[in-house]
């Protein structure tokens, strides 16, 4: 797939060892489930420019800004997307991002690959997402305990029980139940909710996608979630910082 190609041509460019050099490697990381245990928002901002479902979303802002907005709005992280071919984003926006601020930062990519999972600690990542609908129970396995070994924290994302059941093991920090179906793009609050309850109490959850209000935030807390992860609200306004803040 195209995926795969992207990812063999950026290892002939940039080999294993390259990455492991990398000063930012060597940095130590922040982890999100702990800043997210301890708050009461728990709002997770995202960096976004289009998406499959809406296209552009803005096109205008630069990461570097969008990053110091955010910090100074007092989120608990960011997720930066850095994939081109649906959302319009890069690695080079994480690193960007990386230097802007010290907020814990979530590579949101398509992960299927080791070598993706370096990438992320080299440009500056604490945190990575692994999308349950893509891999098997062993893939999730194998690379949710690579990404501890690197000491970076794992968001799992599903959005069905059978997806939440084989991904339920110790390598996970942080459970993701994505309110946007994949395939219709539909979005709906109740997918949260109906899952909430099948989630161990070990595991910090996540709601992902459509949240655009408080109240949103509020009807959700009692279900137990703990992290509000929130891109398109803030990136359609002219400084999503600021809309962070209301
Ligand atoms: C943010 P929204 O509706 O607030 O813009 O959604 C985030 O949840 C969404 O971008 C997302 C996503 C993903 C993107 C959730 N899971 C997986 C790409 C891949």
């Amino acid at each position: 797939t195209d995926k795969r190609k992207e990812i063999a041509l950026r290892k002939s460019l940039i080999p294993l060892k390259q990455l492991e050099n990398s000063v930012i490697f060597e940095k130590s990381t922040i982890s999100l489930s702990e800043r997210l245990k301890n708050s009461s928002s728990g709002i997770i901002a995202e960096h976004k420019r289009r998406s499959p479902s809406k296209s552009t979303i803005n096109q205008n802002l630069n990461v570097q800004d969008v990053a110091k907005g955010y910090e100074d709005a007092g989120v608990c992280g960011m997720s930066v997307l850095t994939d081109g071919k649906y959302f319009g984003g890069s690695l080079d926006d994480l690193l960007l991002a990386r230097a802007s601020c010290n907020l814990p930062l979530l590579r949101k990519e398509f992960i299927i690959d080791t070598y993706q999972i370096l990438e992320a600690k080299a440009y500056g990542a604490d945190v990575i997402l692994m999308i349950a609908a893509i891999l098997t129970k062993e893939e999730i396995k194998h690379f949710s305990e690579f990404a501890k070994s690197l000491d970076l924290d794992v968001l799992l994302e599903v959005h069905n029980l059978e997806e939440l059941q084989k991904s339920i093991m110790p390598t996970i920090d942080m459970l993701g139940v994505n309110n946007r179906n994949l395939k219709t793009f539909e979005v709906s609050l109740e997918t949260s909710k109906i899952l909430s309850n099948h989630i161990p109490d070990d595991f910090v959850k996540v709601s992902e996608s459509g949240i655009s209000s408080i109240e949103a935030i509020k009807e959700l807390q009692p279900y137990g979630y703990k992290g509000f992860l929130i891109g398109e609200n803030f990136m359609k306004t002219d400084n999503p910082g600021l809309s962070a803040t209301e």
